[in-house]
């Protein structure tokens, strides 16, 4: 398959033997790059694509995992949320949130600490849940590549990150060989999920010349509320509307409107790119069973400006954005809100900047320096709505301000055939700042005036100057065999939403929540940076020919200084009983303590056989274990993903692939105290799936969940997506956000 958006290979850019002719240059250049090092010299004008997935075979970057276009395809059959397309890469679990809008954890650590960036630009949430995450803004359809660095991130792509590197790119753009092969090709794709009615579309059409490449392409998505396997205990109190929710529907999950469009013109002048890409997303409503309040609206406008060059001393990236984001939340419809509701809005503004040059110092040697930059500005403030809500409109973050400035420098060798290292130093300054804020009533002293003045009497600007340093080391002896190891020194300053939230008002600090755990969140603008120190081994084996079996094992280590937890909230307005409570919801605050976590990942595939009556059939699994744990008060880690194995059948046989699939996920026993997390069950879930390719056409058909199994996510959050959310104790305790139950999925992709 040459493109993925539509899941199979384009009409254009094809001779008449159907030998690809097109030309990537971006990726090309990147391939050529890395084989200039190996001494071969190819250049732009004279390479062309003329197999699947070249790609791959150029050696992945030192610490990396690359999805290529099939693998993506592959996974996206009943996927509404772009995070899903990770769920199989080793060492990765996905925090559930909204229906578009996941949060991938490597090795433990989430959000926040995992630098995500998608078609090169850093997106920002704006919103003290962190619905409107980085990956919601890109749709599934639209996801070709992905790279993940897992562990030891080289620092050319890390920075303010301590867990590790996400880059998710749309499929960059083709130019077409000669003047003869240009032409206009476009992608058409549907689909369909039995389970909340879920349905969507994306279409997109691109005209492809020899120097220049537009594109457009929109795509649209919604779904009702899902529901549980099996039978799920409603939770006690209804809806607004008196309305009941059937006891296997799980509230607040349903998302409508979820709208992207993207318009896009790119250049090519010799060995030179230019890349400019315009997107819009709407969003309707998005709801969030784990948190108390839904997103009612929230649109993006991204402008993106990229340049990639190649130089005959080595390679020139430069890359703009500026994101804009205007967010609303509410309760959605499933909630009762006292006939008032809770209306809170965001704005912010993020502008990136980047410029790196790669320099091939000789056969052998890549120096890669650059320095980055980063903006972000946010207003966070709850209009009022009367009684004790009121008459101001109550500001929680007021003129946020974070900037980030970066210089890095990088040098990679291969000073023996078998041998490649790598080494890093990345300084970054990041200043945080916020204005004054104010309280729905500076006459309540308790209630608002206190927290507000105290507040608003401290200095809030902080400066953290951060340091980052990775060593990484390849042995690869032959082609059956290879290691990689290293160390790092990753540092991360806290985020607005940790420094600056200040109300111990306890329905406002429930409103500050962006773990999913039904908790209220008080900031501390005293808050350090992490700094995280990780050793990793991994060891990746096969048969010499690559194609019989592969083996790859992964162990890690990492110990993080000043490691951002929560403490029970004891000052302000926490009541006595917040400090020892264990059964209910709690206000925290957020503090520095230590943390240390640690775990393996094992993957593997082996061909099992073929014969001609039946095609080929492999197998292929993915283990994972983490363990995460608070070292200051012996406390575990929040969200740790339980051991878990996915196993795999594959058959192959005349254009259908075939995967029956089991994931096994053991109980969730070791959980955060200081949160009141709710441990789980394990579980086992069965999921059938085949896809056809057809010349330029893709049907792919499944069934998840297979056996209706009733279970909770364990990292689902606290289920709080129906009744009384806005206070503490409107909802019961206990409950966790169940998953999916059995659904049907279609969908069909057209090429042309
Ligand atoms: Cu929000």
């Amino acid at each position: 398959m040459y493109r993925s958006s539509a899941g199979g290979p384009r009409g254009v850019c094809r001779n008449a033997s159907g030998v690809l002719t097109c030309v990537r240059p971006l990726v090309a250049l990147l391939a050529t790059f890395s084989m200039s090092a190996q001494g071969q010299e190819t250049t732009l004008d004279t390479l062309t694509v003329t197999a699947p997935g070249f790609r791959r075979a150029t050696a992945p970057r030192l610490g990396s995992i690359d999805m290529g276009e099939a693998d993506i395809a592959a996974r996206r059959a009943g996927v509404t949320d772009s995070t899903q397309l990770l769920r199989d890469v080793p060492g990765i679990s996905v925090y559930s949130a909204g229906g578009i809008s996941g949060l991938p954890a490597i090795h433990g650590m989430a959000d926040d600490r995992v630098r995500i960036q998608v078609d090169g630009a850093d997106l920002m949430a704006a919103c003290p849940n962190h619905m409107n995450s980085a990956l919601s803004y890109i749709s599934p359809s639209k996801v070709a590549e992905i790279t993940v660095y897992p562990g030891i991130a080289p620092v050319s792509v890390g920075g303010d990150s301590i867990g590790g590197v996400i880059q998710v790119r749309s499929a960059p753009p083709v130019f077409a060989g000669s003047a003869e092969e240009s032409g206009a090709g476009g992608t058409l794709g549907s689909y369909y999920n039995s389970n909340g009615n879920a349905v969507g579309y994306n279409a997109g059409v691109e005209w492809v010349g020899q120097y220049l490449n537009l594109s457009y392409s929109e795509s649209h998505a919604r779904s009702g509320n899902y529901k549980a396997g099996g039978a799920f205990k409603p939770v006690t109190k209804g809806r607004e509307d008196g309305a009941p929710i059937a006891g296997d529907v799980v509230g607040s999950s349903g998302f409508s409107g979820a709208h992207n469009r993207e318009v896009g013109i790119a250049l090519r002048q010799d060995r030179h790119v230019l890349q400019l890409t315009v997107s819009e997303q709407r969003v309707g409503f998005e709801g969030f069973p784990n948190q108390r309040m839904d997103m009612t609206d929230n649109q993006n406008t991204l402008i993106n400006l990229r340049y990639f060059g190649q130089y005959d001393w080595g390679e020139l990236e430069a890359r703009l954005s500026d994101q804009d984001v205007r967010h609303r939340m509410d309760m959605g419809a499933d909630r009762y809100s006292y006939g008032t509701g809770m209306p809170m809005e965001t704005k912010a503004h993020t502008r990136n900047g980047l410029v790196q040059a790669n320099m091939a110092l000789s056969d052998r040697d890549i120096l890669r320096v650059g320095g980055e930059y980063q903006s972000y500005i946010l207003y966070d403030w709850w209009p009022p709505v009367g009684g004790v809500m009121g008459p101001n409109p109550f500001w929680n973050v007021d003129y946020g301000r974070r900037y980030r400035n970066d210089l890095f420098s990088e040098w990679e060798s291969r000073w023996q055939p078998a041998w490649t290292s790598l080494i890093g130093v990345r300084a970054t300054r990041v200043t945080s700042d916020a204005a004054a804020v104010q309280g729905y009533d500076n006459g309540l002293a308790a209630s608002w005036g206190n927290d507000a003045a105290a507040f608003n009497a401290r200095d809030h600007k902080r400066i953290d100057n951060n340091w980052d340093f990775t060593a990484l080391m390849r042995f690869a002896p032959d082609t059956a065999q290879r290691y990689e190891g290293g160390y790092a020194r990753k540092s991360r300053a806290p985020s607005l939403y940790q420094r600056y939230p200040w109300s111990t008002n306890p329905m406002a600090a429930l409103m500050n929540n962006f773990v999913g755990d039904g908790n209220g969140y008080v900031g501390n603008p005293d808050l350090r940076p992490e700094v995280a120190h990780t050793m990793s081994v991994t060891g990746d084996w096969n048969d010499e020919a690559k194609t019989r079996w592969n083996l790859k094992a992964t162990a890690y280590y990492t110990y993080v200084e000043n490691y951002i937890d929560a403490r029970r909230c004891d000052f302000g307005q926490c009541s006595a009983e917040n400090a020892t409570k264990t059964n209910g919801f709690v206000h925290l605050l957020y503090v520095n303590q230590a943390a240390r976590l640690y775990g393996v990942d094992l993957s593997g595939g082996a061909a099992l056989g073929r014969s001609d009556a039946f095609g080929s059939f492999t197998a292929n699994g993915v283990l994972n274990y983490v363990r995460g744990e608070n070292t200051t008060t012996g406390d575990s880690l929040y969200n740790m993903m339980p051991l878990n194995v996915r196993l795999a059948l594959v058959n192959r046989t005349a254009g259908w692939t075939s995967t029956a699939e089991v994931l096994m996920v053991k109980g969730k026993k070791d959980v955060s105290d200081v949160r009141n997390e709710i441990p789980t069950a394990g579980y086992g879930l069965l999921n059938l799936r085949s896809s056809y390719q057809w010349k330029l056409a893709r049907l792919d058909v499944g069934i998840d969940n297979l056996l209706d199994k009733n279970y909770t996510l364990p990292l689902g959050g606290a289920y709080v997506g129906q009744g009384a959310s806005m206070t503490t104790n409107g909802i019961p305790w206990g409950y966790v956000v169940p998953g999916r139950g059995r659904s049907l999925n279609v969908a069909v992709n057209l090429n042309f």
